[in-house]
């Protein structure tokens, strides 16, 4: 493969460039309107505009991608996450196109895409599943039956869904036949499919995928697991690897699961097998995402090993240079994601110019980001700025240096993510990795940034103010009780020191 083309943008399109350019191969940039000046375009030996800035008028068009990668003669497409990075349709077109698509095929991609299909393959392979159907269920009398013997509260979900979308939760019999009727018509008219199955709602997990890899010679390993329980309305806020929560004995066994269902669908290059963990510990298969995460560089920094450079050499027909057993966890790896969005305003998406883009330095400290100082945010596509990802010999090392590059971290124009990620760092239940899926909506209230953040200033006159009542011995504050109910006052304290 001498040159690649990148059917992305921002931040991952130069994650993969670089790769690239190590392994001295040359590479080509896709762009929008919007992105002409963006340093993806840049970064790269050609780029070509495929378009005006809606996605679906650029980098959703499989044949303006095709088109640029003939003219340029690249080889190889790289397809990055999101767009048409799980596309089976466009995968089978670049192939057609002769030209190597760098991920699965687009058979292990349809076979994945479908979640009850996904479910059957690891069914054969005596994968653990969260007791429920493994079949669409259409009769309402049938699915009430099995509901029954399921126990509630169940789950009712899209086949043709992922992420969140089209889930349902059902907590008593009486509700059943409405919420199944309206799931169904919801994934009719979301997805074109109207396919519903049932599981046992899980109803305080943890979200905990495995990282795979598998090259056309039919070796698949793991590369241990990302924990990505913090996240709020299905969008991961923070990931972590290793997870604190499995034993040796857990993760190889999530691990050897993870290749099964990897070679229940002859998978070939990256990909991430999504387990849920109850209280229990038991672990049950949710999903396989057949794509490079957005959370990859957790894993790339304990195991050393390069994803992008991973996935090119296996697309080349290479194998795998390192077995199971070369594979070891060192240190700790956190990532936290920069977006631009207000934290303090239902996390409302933000956009405007990065007047000031300043980001954190030293050691163990990666930052992967799309955008420089002085850029405009277009409003056209996702609103992740950044990746911040620390690492350290251990959790708390990794922790701390996230909390001192979140603090060098110096963004203005835009409000982010920030603030929030710093509040997650400094909360007791993550320190001490007592947490599950429902983490944010638990613990988080939009006031708990005031105290650590913009308004320290203010909080500090508070004090003062406090203290000079003190000094005047006066019992009968005005400002105590305010300042005692105040839940930003309690939330930090201990933390701080
Ligand atoms: C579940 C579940 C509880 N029980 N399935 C959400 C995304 C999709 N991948 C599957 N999801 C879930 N499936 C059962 N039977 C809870 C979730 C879920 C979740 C899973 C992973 C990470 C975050 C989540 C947030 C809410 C719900």
């Amino acid at each position: 493969m001498n040159k690649i083309l990148i059917a992305n943008r921002g931040e991952i399109a130069l994650r993969i460039m670089r790769s690239a350019k190590e392994m001295g191969i040359k590479t080509v940039a896709v762009f929008s309107e919007a992105d002409r000046n963006s340093p993806h375009v840049r970064y790269a030996d050609e780029a070509i505009c495929i378009g005006p800035s809606p996605s679906n008028q650029s980098y959703l068009v499989m044949e303006k991608i095709i088109n640029a990668a003939k003219t340029t003669h690249a080889d190889g497409i790289h397809p990055g996450y999101g767009f048409l990075s799980e596309n089976a349709i466009f995968a089978r077109k670049v192939k057609e196109a002769g030209i190597i698509f760098i991920g699965p095929s687009p058979e292990s991609m349809e076979m994945m895409g479908d979640k009850l299909s996904a479910k059957a393959a690891a069914k054969k392979y005596n994968i653990p599943l969260v007791p429920g159907t493994d079949y669409a269920i259409q009769d309402i009398d049938k699915a009430k039956i099995v509901a029954q013997e399921v126990g509630f509260p169940i789950l009712i979900k899209a086949s043709a869904g992922g992420g969140g979308k089209g889930m349902r939760v059902v907590n008593t019999i009486e509700d059943f036949e409405e919420q199944m009727k309206l799931a169904a018509s919801e994934a009719l008219s979301s997805f074109g499919d109207g396919s519903v199955f049932i599981e046992r709602y899980v109803a305080a997990p943890r979200h905990i995928e495995i990282q795979v890899l598998g090259d056309t010679h039919g070796n698949i390993v793991y590369l241990f697991e990302r924990e990505c329980s913090i996240q709020r309305r299905h969008q991961k806020v923070v990931e972590e690897a290793p997870s604190s929560c499995l034993t040796p004995e857990l993760r190889k066994a999530m691990g050897e699961c993870a290749v099964m269902v990897a070679k229940a669908c002859n998978y070939i290059g990256a990909g991430t097998v999504e387990f849920l963990m109850d209280e229990k510990m038991n672990f049950y298969f949710l999903e396989m995402n057949t794509r490079l995460q957005v959370e990859h560089p957790v894993t790339e920094l304990i195991t050393g090993k390069d994803l992008v450079k991973e996935q090119i050499k296996v697309a080349r027909g290479e194998k795998l240079s390192f077995t199971q057993e070369d594979l070891k966890i060192i240190g700790h790896a956190i990532e936290i994601r920069v977006c631009a969005e207000d934290p303090t305003n239902n996390f409302l998406p933000d956009t405007g110019t990065l007047t000031t883009y300043q980001i954190p330095k030293g050691a163990g400290v990666r930052v992967d980001d799309g955008f420089e100082e002085g850029m405009e945010i277009p409003i056209f596509y996702d609103n992740m700025i950044a990746k911040l990802i620390t690492y350290g010999h251990n959790r708390e090392e990794a922790i701390q240096r996230m909390i001192r590059a979140i603090d060098e971290y110096k963004i203005t124009g835009i409000e982010t993510t920030l603030p929030f990620c710093k509040f997650v760092m400094m909360h007791e239940n993550f320190r001490n990795g007592n947490f599950d899926t429902n983490f944010i909506k638990n613990y988080f209230q939009p006031d708990d940034l005031l105290s650590s953040n913009a308004d320290e200033e203010i909080v500090a006159a508070l004090l003062g103010a406090k203290l000079m009542n003190e000094n005047n011995q006066s019992h009968h504050s005005v400002l105590e009780p305010a300042i005692e109910n105040d839940s930003r006052w309690k939330k930090n304290r201990g933390t701080e020191s």
